[in-house]
């Protein structure tokens, strides 16, 4: 199996968390978002929408949506399971995890900050302080949902590690990657840290990865 990705891609982080987890080897193709290789025409025949990751299997199409990618990998590798069984439960894990996918994570990509430039005129400062703010909301929204939940464990949904684990760490961690740490968030710092010491997330940090400039 072969993801194409980069290094600090949020997207391609949740991917390489979830294939580490079902042991699940892979190799990572990096495509550099910062000189804008995402636009080449190689890889938008590959992606159309000039976004990482995608994932190729053998001579199948590629697939890309990191949350349609939770999925497969989830359905086509049970073992060990990311969602829980319970239907309630299922839920409130995808619902965890779109406040990382759909509701943060699109605000501070790449097109975005070349689209705020251009058209705003942005400058480094208004971008950070863009990136701040989104990355703050998203991460005190899942504060505000994990703190007082009963169904808040070691991990996000109990004591096992899952897909909404999986877009915690990497909405994190994707905040670290420039620097922003986000204050009175402790339950998310306690499930961060619980995650941290799992070889499946440690391993795909953006740190560890081949294409890290360091
Ligand atoms: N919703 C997509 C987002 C994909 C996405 O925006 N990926 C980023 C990297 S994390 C990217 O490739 N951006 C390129 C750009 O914005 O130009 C997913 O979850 O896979």
């Amino acid at each position: 199996m072969d993801i194409y990705g980069f290094w600090r891609s949020q997207a391609t982080f949740r991917v390489r968390i979830a294939l580490n987890l079902k042991r699940v080897a892979y190799r990572e193709i990096p495509i550099d978002l910062d000189k804008g290789e995402q636009y080449s025409p190689e890889f938008l025949a590959i992606n159309p929408q000039g976004a990482l990751p995608a994932l190729i299997e053998d001579a199948a199409s590629p697939l890309t949506q990191s949350s349609a990618l939770l999925e497969y990998i989830e359905e086509r590798y049970p073992t060990p399971p990311l969602l829980p069984k319970n239907l309630r439960e299922r839920a409130r894990v995808r619902s965890l995890a779109a406040v990382a996918i759909s509701d943060t994570h699109p605000l501070i990509t790449p097109r975005v900050k070349g689209y705020l430039s251009k058209t705003a005129g942005f400058d480094a400062d208004q971008w950070r302080a863009w990136q701040t703010n989104w990355f703050s909301a998203g991460l005190k929204t899942l504060e505000a949902r994990l703190a007082h939940d009963p169904a808040t464990g070691t991990f996000c949904q109990g004591d096992t590690p899952g897909i909404a684990d999986i877009c915690l760490y990497a909405l994190y961690e994707g905040a670290g990657t420039f620097k922003i740490k986000v204050d009175a968030i402790p339950a998310v710092d306690r499930i961060v840290a619980h995650c941290a010491k799992l070889p499946a997330f440690a391993d795909a940090h953006p740190t560890r990865q081949a294409d890290y400039p360091g």
